[in-house]
């Protein structure tokens, strides 16, 4: 009798709706961590970012190219999510298709000191 069990099993594996992962990433003088996002076509996520110091979570294409519930895309501006020392904002969206977005800090200078990153949809 268990072979029905372990095909019923599968069944619901397969049938369960893809649950949202949670992506945690820290803005710091001046990095990124981690610096590069990997995400997978169609899953749904929320992106928890955290700063300390001053700093902007900057990627135009992506937030573009996701789809995102109407309250999140409310917290970016000109392509830029702007976080205050020791904030935090929480962004959820399904990943788009498969390709590479770039992230980078707008504030002056941070991103040639290295404060940039990239999203990377398989
Ligand atoms: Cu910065």
């Amino acid at each position: 009798m268990k072979a029905p069990l372990l095909v019923l099993a599968l069944a619901l594996t397969a049938a369960a709706p893809a649950s949202e992962q949670r992506i945690d990433v820290a803005l710091s003088n001046f990095k990124f961590t981690p610096s590069t996002i990997a995400l997978v076509h169609g899953q749904r996520y929320v992106l928890h970012l955290t700063s300390s110091g001053g700093h902007s979570f900057a990627a135009r294409d992506f937030f573009a190219a996701a789809a995102m519930p109407a309250a999140d895309r409310a917290k970016i501006r000109d392509g830029k999510v702007e976080l205050d020392s020791d904030t935090a904002v929480d962004l959820h969206f399904t990943a788009p298709g498969a390709g590479t977005h770039p992230i980078k800090c707008t504030h002056l200078l941070h991103a040639s000191f290295g404060m940039t990153g990239k999203f990377v949809v398989n």
